[in-house]
């Protein structure tokens, strides 16, 4: 019983590294603890300025700062305002056939991100391609991944468009996702980024296996895939005698006789009646009785002096003074300048508009999934913020083993991290956040059983070592052995 309580001391700082089962064109989990594989660039950028053109941003392999899982290391950008850029050749090219695309790997700002980017570049598959020099203008087939700065928050998924006609390449961009991201990139827990792309054009891109965007190459990307098969003539002007006045004036239309330009808009009201007490006498103002002229008033210099206007005392309770006026009030016969009546221009020809022209550059790509092979994952990245924290970047053409993988590692790390606290999906207002609960609580609870079960086994094998030449060391392994079946029935795990 002892040797079982150290046996779960020991184990809850065990980690096993994810290992890729099934197809797949890269996996990376750096708990091997190097860089070994990965070629950082000696390029310097062409347009910047000298002392932050060289590709020098640091990058190291080492533990999340407050890892829970001992062991599990990953790939972390160090440097803040410098450019970094580091790539590794996948195991062969990704050629797109008849498969689908999944590319997969986790990303933690330990340190929030105040303005950066963390995507990946797939790099195109070229014949001049050289890690050693990756630079912002490397080829790249695919760029995906998160990318934040000051309050805009965005999550590429950006491809290379090769124009058919030209050779050329144009790159096309998905439209945002409306999921509200903010929470992946100021939480502090490790996300995990998935882009699906399949044979049939559609594009899945998930955060935490819970889909945030989805559409289809031909319809979804901006600028469209495909050009309009018609285009305004650049070659067609507005005639000058165009008439695209839709109503004018009746040319037929005459003033009448009795039309009256000169009536006023306004007239005495001579209905209107003086009120009664009105003190036509009184004016409205007088001089301030109680004024008196300065001492030092010098009447050749100032003039001859006036007392100050105040209102007349009289007036106060009577209804006015002065001389009483009629009120204005609206001329009924007021008709103002006469104009013709407004008639349909029967000349009218619509709002002009060029003739449409078939599109010189048209063209028609029904499959735009087949994209140029890429041959090497790259990070080239400029960020204000360091320490973001890169793990377990999986490739494969089978979603099966990527989901696999993304349990294996992103789903360990997850638990380990207490995210499975309701939390990171329960703000970002998806219709599968409930199934993301969920999944997460199930992790928790696999990873617990998991490590007891582990426990269970070194607890055994050591009982077991112990007793090689000894039948009773045996009886002791079966005990063992049965209490662990027993609580993985308990607890109803395939683990
Ligand atoms: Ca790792």
């Amino acid at each position: 019983f002892c040797s079982v309580l150290w046996s779960l001391f020991v184990c809850q700082v065990m980690y096993k590294a994810p290992e890729p089962m099934g197809e797949h064109f890269f996996a990376e989990s750096f708990d091997r603890g190097t860089m070994d594989g990965w070629v950082l660039s000696r390029a310097k950028k062409d347009d910047a300025d000298e002392e932050i053109a060289k590709y020098d941003g640091k990058w190291a392999v080492e533990e999340m700062k407050d890892s829970k899982l001992p062991g599990d290391m990953g790939l972390v950008l160090k440097s803040r305002a410098k450019h970094h850029a580091i790539s590794s050749l996948l195991l062969r090219p990704f050629t797109f056939e008849d498969k689908p695309l999944i590319v997969q790997y986790e990303v933690n700002f330990q340190s929030g991100i105040d303005c950066g980017g963390a995507y990946v570049k797939l790099l195109t598959q070229t014949p001049d391609l050289d890690l050693n020099q990756f630079v912002d203008k490397t080829s790249y087939t695919i760029m995906f991944g998160p990318d934040k700065c000051g309050e805009d928050y965005k999550l590429h998924f950006i491809f290379r468009h090769k124009n058919p006609k030209t050779g050329e390449f144009e790159e096309k961009h998905a439209k945002k996702p409306d999921a509200d991201l903010r929470t992946y990139y100021t939480d502090k827990k490790t996300h995990l980024y998935t882009l699906v792309l399949n044979p049939d054009n559609s594009f899945e891109v998930l955060v935490d296996q819970t889909v945030v965007n989805s559409g289809n190459l031909l319809t979804d990307m901006t600028p469209p895939v495909n050009p309009p098969a018609e285009i305004e003539d650049p070659d067609d002007h507005k005639p000058e005698d165009w008439d695209e006045r839709a109503k004018i004036q009746d040319p037929d239309a005459v003033k009448p006789e009795d039309w009256d330009e000169d009536a006023p808009a306004q007239i005495a009201d001579e209905d209107a009646v003086k009120p009664d007490g009105w003190l036509d006498d009184e004016p409205e103002y007088i001089g301030d009785p109680e004024a008196a002229k300065p001492e030092d008033w010098d009447e050749d210099m100032d003039g001859e002096w006036e007392a100050p206007q105040i209102p007349n005392p009289a007036c106060e309770t009577a209804p006015g003074c002065g001389v009483w006026k009629r009120p204005m009030i609206d001329n009924p016969n007021y008709k103002g300048k006469w104009k013709p009546p407004m008639i349909d221009n029967p000349n009218y020809q619509g709002v002009w508009k060029p003739r449409k022209i078939p599109n010189p550059a048209f063209f028609e790509d029904l499959h735009p999934f087949k994209m140029t092979p890429f041959s090497a994952v790259g990070l080239e990245l400029w960020s204000m913020t360091s320490d973001i924290f890169f793990d377990n970047f999986f490739i494969t053409n089978d979603r099966n083993t990527a989901d696999r993988w993304a349990n294996d590692g992103w789903g360990l790390k997850k638990a380990a991290e207490g995210a499975a606290e309701v939390g990171s999906g329960s703000h970002i207002g998806l219709k599968g956040t409930e199934d993301l609960k969920i999944q997460n609580s199930e992790w928790e609870r696999r990873w617990n059983v998991n490590v007891f079960i582990v426990c269970m086994r070194v607890c055994v094998t050591a009982q077991s070592g112990l007793s090689d030449a000894d039948r009773p060391g045996r009886v002791t392994f079966t005990k063992l052995e049965k209490f662990s079946h027993v609580f993985r029935n308990r607890f109803n795990t395939k683990c």
